[in-house]
């Protein structure tokens, strides 16, 4: 690849010593590390002033470019537009939706600000490549700034269906501001279906020149699908190397041999967390035989604090697992224990190890890494069970999966109970279906794609 490459998220991980970074951040930081370039994003601080150049700090072949960002600013377009507005759109729960005029405008100005800090940044020979719902106006701002280089967006979460996604007043504009891009990127192909339909709709007026071309807003780009990867051989070496820490062995120590159930996640209404420990209640009413033998962990560190609804669904749950504690425990077992904190990348890698049936049953989910790393990190000789739910993006790939529909309790209880009885020959089969797959399509190989497809598109259309 010829040139640096560019990449900007909303939020910059810079990697601190002892701490590895997770998801979507391994993987920008591969193919950087790969091609040398900048991360450049918002660094986490906010400000009474306007925000300063960019804080620039160089490690290896990488440099990263952050901004402060005015506190009313960041509080409108993050909490309010992208969490408050795309975010449960983009998940199908418009009960969660809401939409104010005046945060839309400081997501506007925020991707403003974007460009306009980041263009002096910028040389000739740069390929800019632009992640997540925050951020979709970016590349219009750029090119009213003249830049002329390859821009790509990938789009991390859902893409709605167009019946959903007119439920946001300016809807046209975003998907006008897409139609920018020379490359956008989505998980899965319901989701490039999705957006196809909605650039199709007679308001919007565009056409599929091919099945990967669409031609809009007097613009022709590419929309494909790139379904993300983890670091298989990394997931693999943390679980390993991380066996013997202490917190590991508290927890093979105190399990005295049950069966260990195991579900991670952002405490995020789209997981699907209260369905899920409802469901594990009617695994231990229906099949009791569980009870004692089995022991559900959720990992499950708060985000977004301060948004209502995710304070709403830490008090939810803490009742909720009570309840069922209360309930189900004896003296010497308590069937949830949910952990409300985030752990070292290597430890989790470890407890997913020694997971007898990873549980990931999220509402709507682009992708779920988790499912994932899980899978990356099982004994191929005596793997676990993965109990998926179909409305991850995951799932369209992991079909060996125990798959599962997560509002129906009773179908989840059974899926965990298959997952339960299910004997070794069914259970290394199943696991060498789905890791073939995740080690063809690792996080090196989505990164080049996305980066060939971007080089391409621009060089025979830009
Ligand atoms: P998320 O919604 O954050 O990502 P996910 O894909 O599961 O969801 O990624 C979460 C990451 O955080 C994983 O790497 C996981 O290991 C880590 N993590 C979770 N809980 C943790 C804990 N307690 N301690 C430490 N680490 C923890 C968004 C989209 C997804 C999409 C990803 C990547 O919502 O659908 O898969 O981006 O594209």
């Amino acid at each position: 690849m010829q040139g640096r490459l560019i990449a900007v998220s909303n939020r910059v991980a810079i990697p601190t010593a002892g701490k590895v970074a997770g998801g979507l951040a391994v993987g920008v930081l591969a193919a950087l590390e790969e091609q040398g370039g900048i991360w450049f994003g918002w660094s986490g601080k906010k400000t009474r002033q306007d925000p300063r150049d960019p804080v620039l700090e160089t490690r290896g072949r990488i440099t990263y470019a952050t901004i402060d960002l005015k506190r009313q600013d960041f509080e409108n377009y993050y909490n309010g537009f992208s969490n408050n507005s795309l975010w449960p759109l983009c998940h199908y729960m418009l009960g969660f939706f809401s939409f104010r005029r005046f945060q839309y405008d400081a997501y506007c100005r925020v991707n403003e600000l974007f460009a306009r800090k980041l263009v002096p940044l910028l040389e000739p020979n740069d390929i800019i490549w632009v992640h997540d719902y925050h951020l979709i106006p970016l590349a219009t701002e750029l090119r009213r700034a003249g830049v002329t280089n390859p821009i790509g967006f990938f789009l991390h979460v859902p893409f709605p269906g167009f019946d959903a996604l007119r439920a946001l007043p300016p809807y046209e504009h975003l998907l006008r501001s897409l139609s920018s891009y020379d490359v956008i990127g989505f998980q899965t192909e319901t989701d490039l279906r999705a957006f196809q339909d909605s650039m199709g709709q007679p308001e919007i007026g565009g056409r599929l020149l091919t099945d990967r071309r669409v031609e809009a807003y007097g613009r022709t780009f590419q929309a494909d699908v790139f379904p993300i990867g983890v670091d298989v051989d990394d997931c693999r070496r943390l679980a390993a190397k991380n066996l013997d820490d202490r917190r590991v062995h508290r927890l093979t120590d105190s399990l005295r041999e049950r069966k260990l159930i195991m579900g991670v996640d952002r405490l995020d209404y789209s997981k699907g967390l209260e369905l899920r420990f409802r469901s594990f209640q009617r695994l231990l009413k229906k099949y009791p035989t569980n009870r004692g033998q089995v022991v559900f962990l959720q990992i499950a560190p708060p985000t977004r604090t301060g948004v209502r609804a995710y304070d709403a669904i830490r008090e939810d749950l803490e009742r909720t697992s009570g309840n069922i504690n209360g309930r189900f425990a004896e003296m010497d077992w308590v069937p949830i224990r949910y952990l409300n904190r985030a752990y070292d990348r290597g430890v989790l890698m470890s407890l997913l190890r020694l997971t007898d049936i990873g549980l990931v049953t999220p509402i709507r989910d682009g992708m779920n890494l988790v499912a994932k790393e899980y899978l990356a990190t099982q004994d191929p000789d005596d793997p676990g069970v993965l109990v998926l739910s179909t409305l991850a993006g995951a799932a369209q790939e992991l079909t060996g999966a125990v798959l599962v529909n997560p509002y129906d309790r009773e179908g989840v209880a059974d899926g965990m109970q298959q997952a339960v009885e299910m004997r070794v020959g069914e259970r290394r089969e199943r696991f060498q279906s789905m890791i073939e797959i995740l080690q063809r399509n690792d996080i090196h190989a989505w990164c080049s794609r996305f980066i060939e497809s971007l080089q391409r598109a621009h060089a025979t259309h830009g």
